[in-house]
């Protein structure tokens, strides 16, 4: 049986491909969704994709992810830089996490610099817009056939 794999989207991200394609782009989450499906079967994983603007129901999410998925694809928008409880929860699933970013967040103001996520992520990918939900996947892939 193949492995699964969350893919997680926080706060606006619904918004994607509607407004503001100066910085998040033309791509909306249905093709991201798509795309990542496809990636998925290339690699050999399920991939369930969600979305939430709320952050209790994206802890929720997080913790319902424990025992149903080998590992988290996470973009939790601005939560990224203020959510303690977002950490929290990926700390207690105990669950290789990979933190995407469709912008390159250390390029932006201060006060997207910082992340909460980083902390417990296996890795951050940001600034290659939707491609980095792909490299995401290959590196959740690759890190569930050989854990570093
Ligand atoms: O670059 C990213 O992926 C972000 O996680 C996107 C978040 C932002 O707060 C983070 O700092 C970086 C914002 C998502 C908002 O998405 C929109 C999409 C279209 C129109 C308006 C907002």
């Amino acid at each position: 049986m193949p492995l699964s794999v969350l893919v997680l989207n926080g706060p606006n991200l619904n918004l994607l491909g509607t407004r503001q394609p100066e910085v998040y782009g033309t791509t909306t989450l249905a093709d991201i969704e798509r795309d990542c499906r496809a990636k998925g079967q290339a690699l050999g994983l399920d991939v369930e994709f969600r979305h939430s603007n709320s952050e209790g129901e994206l802890v929720d999410l997080i913790h319902d992810a424990r025992g149903r998925h080998a590992g988290l694809i996470l973009n939790a928008g601005a939560y990224t830089h203020t959510s303690i409880a977002l950490m929290d929860a990926i700390s207690s699933v105990e669950l290789p996490t990979v933190e995407v970013h469709l912008s390159n967040i250390h390029r932006r103001e201060p006060f997207r610099h910082h992340s909460y996520i980083a902390k417990v992520a296996l890795g951050q990918i940001c600034g290659f817009g939707a491609f980095g939900y792909l490299m995401a996947l290959e590196a959740l892939a690759h890190h569930l056939r050989s854990p570093a």
